[in-house]
């Protein structure tokens, strides 16, 4: 339904500055490697290339020790390359391409959702992780903003918002009712307070055991997009599927999605034809112990990609 003529912008943002650990930045590289514009193209999808984050010079940047804001590490950081990733993705939907933007740490999630929301305010989101990503400048205790996109995009705490952010208050916020989370599975206690106040729609592995995966798929979509019109956009963590298959990634969690239910997800979106954005994110090669799990973890992202675009709907 959103789009017939089968173009895709791949929006490479390699960025680490969201949390400690480096090398999450050689994600899209990875991806690239893999051969994942050529898949996409097999499914018949015309494929663009955008670098929005091509001058940042991540390793210089990320070792500004006044880059700190109360708890958070590196707003600076994160705030200028989330807005670079935001204009891409606007443009990308201007041009009337999908925009599948490659990670990179999470917190590109907050350029991506608001480039959405900013091209268009009726978009609701699925939220692929075994974490919530909704903690506050005030909430989050390790300080890493890959926790947080969620809550920016949102606007929640907006008073304790380091002011680099300010940026956003002119971008449409995602309303609670707009989201709902699949896989969760390691969420923090501010995290569960604000979940539960707001009414969010998280359906954890708990869920996924006692209903099913595809249940639980169409109960997500169900309470964001009940008239089944508007567009949705998929935000996926690999660290959402059981570490098994995506060992490779920053924060793993056992008892996670399998590859099949990972896959089953996009699948189903896919097939409502109401995708109209895809993340995949948090791919870490450099912190795999042997060359299968890069290998692995890779190919599961290139693999969500193929699915949300319509692989396995023949
Ligand atoms: N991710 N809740 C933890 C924190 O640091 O706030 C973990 C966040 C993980 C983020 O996987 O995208
Ligand atoms: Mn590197
Ligand atoms: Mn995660
Ligand atoms: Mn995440």
């Amino acid at each position: 339904k959103f789009h017939p003529d089968k173009k895709t912008t791949l929006v490479l943002a390699p960025f680490s500055g969201g949390q400690g650990k480096s090398g999450v930045e050689d994600g899209p590289e990875h991806m690239l490697k893999a051969g994942l514009q050529k898949e996409l193209e097999l499914l018949g999808w015309d494929v663009a290339i955008s670098e929005p984050l091509k001058d940042l010079d991540l390793d210089k940047e990320k070792k500004n020790a006044k880059d700190v804001f109360g708890k958070c590490k590196r707003p600076a950081l994160v705030s200028d390359s989330a807005q670079k990733i935001y204009k891409g993705v606007r443009e990308a939907i201007q041009n009337k391409t999908l925009p599948l933007t490659i990670g990179g740490d999470h917190s590109i999630g907050i350029g991506t959702l608001a480039g959405s929301l900013a091209e268009n305010p009726e978009t609701c989101v699925l939220w692929i992780d075994a974490h919530a990503d909704i903690n506050t400048p005030s909430t989050t205790d390790s300080g890493n903003l890959h926790g947080c996109p969620v809550s920016f995009v949102m606007g929640l705490d907006r008073a304790a918002w380091p002011p680099q952010f300010s940026w956003l208050d002119s971008v449409t916020t995602l309303h609670p009712s707009k989201i709902a989370y699949i896989g969760l599975r390691d969420v923090d206690v501010g995290e569960r307070k604000i979940l539960r106040d707001h009414g969010i729609a998280a359906f954890s592995m708990y869920h996924v055991d006692k209903y099913g995966i595809a249940k639980v798929v169409e109960m997500a979509l169900a309470k964001v997009n009940p008239s089944g019109t508007n567009p949705v956009h998929v935000s996926y963590d690999v660290d959402a599927i059981d570490p098994l298959y995506t060992p490779a990634t920053g924060t793993p969690v056992r008892g996670g999605l399998t590859l099949r239910e990972g896959l089953f997800i996009v699948e189903a979106v896919a097939e409502t034809g109401n995708l109209s954005a895809l993340d995949v994110v948090e791919t870490n090669p450099a912190l795999a112990l042997q060359d299968t799990h890069a290998l692995d973890t890779v190919s599961a992202g290139c693999a969500i990609a193929r699915c949300a675009l319509g692989e396995t709907l023949l």
